[in-house]
């Protein structure tokens, strides 16, 4: 096994930038295009864990290869922490985030801001093909607010109205390295990488 290889399954091309943002100094990260895989894992989970596992298991057991994935979403405390595992496929996978985003919006008008706490989760699991034969899992986490509008062109999907309210800005408006040190994903692919280094270098 080339130890330093890593197939990062996944089909979102926001998550990939920060994913290589944070590993490619140690790894050499490819995504699931780049080796010539494409296949939908269907994720049918009600947890980040469950599809996590899925999606990095199914994508090594067809490569052979070190296979990274990522499971993240919004969960937003005033709608019963929806849309959660559900948050690519809320009202539809191929409806845009400008349509998402508004609906949000919408849905918590008037709501005041002391009820208005989100945060974004991500799950990465790592499946380590033979002879090693294991499954890791890390999970990170960011607190924010669902914004008032939506504010910010960086990032993707949800970024415009997650309001942090130390930082006074949405995840949309920090740059790449700055949404890295303080994201879910960050925190999460900083993790794996501790994990990674200790259990294969
Ligand atoms: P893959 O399964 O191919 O990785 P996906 O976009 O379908 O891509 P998920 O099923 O994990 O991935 O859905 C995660 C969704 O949660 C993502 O599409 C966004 O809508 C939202 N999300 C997760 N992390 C986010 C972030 O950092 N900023 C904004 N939205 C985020």
């Amino acid at each position: 096994m080339d130890n330093k290889k890593i197939i990062f399954a996944t089909k979102n091309k926001g998550k990939l930038k920060e994913i290589q943002a944070v590993l490619s100094d140690t790894f050499d990260v490819i995504s699931m295009e780049d080796a010539g895989i494409n296949i939908n894992v269907k994720e049918d989970g009600t947890t980040f864990e469950e599809n996590a596992v899925k999606k990095a298991s199914e994508i090594m057991k067809i490569s052979g290869k070190l296979v990274l994935a990522d499971d993240s979403g919004l969960e937003i405390d005033y709608l019963d922490k929806a849309p959660g595992v559900y948050s690519a496929r809320y009202m539809g996978e191929n409806t845009s985030y400008l349509i998402k985003n508004n609906k949000i919006l919408d849905l918590l008008k008037n709501v005041p801001e002391e009820k208005r706490t989100a945060r974004f989760v991500c799950v990465i699991a790592a499946a380590i093909p033979e002879p090693h034969n294991k499954i890791l899992t890390v999970r990170g986490t960011i607190e924010g607010i669902i914004g008032y509008k939506m504010q910010g062109e960086n990032g993707f999907g949800y970024d415009p109205i997650f309001y942090l309210p130390d930082k006074m800005c949405t995840t949309a408006q920090l740059s790449l390295k700055d949404k890295n040190e303080i994201s879910h994903r960050g925190k999460a692919l900083k993790l794996i990488k501790e994990e990674l280094k200790k259990f294969l270098l």
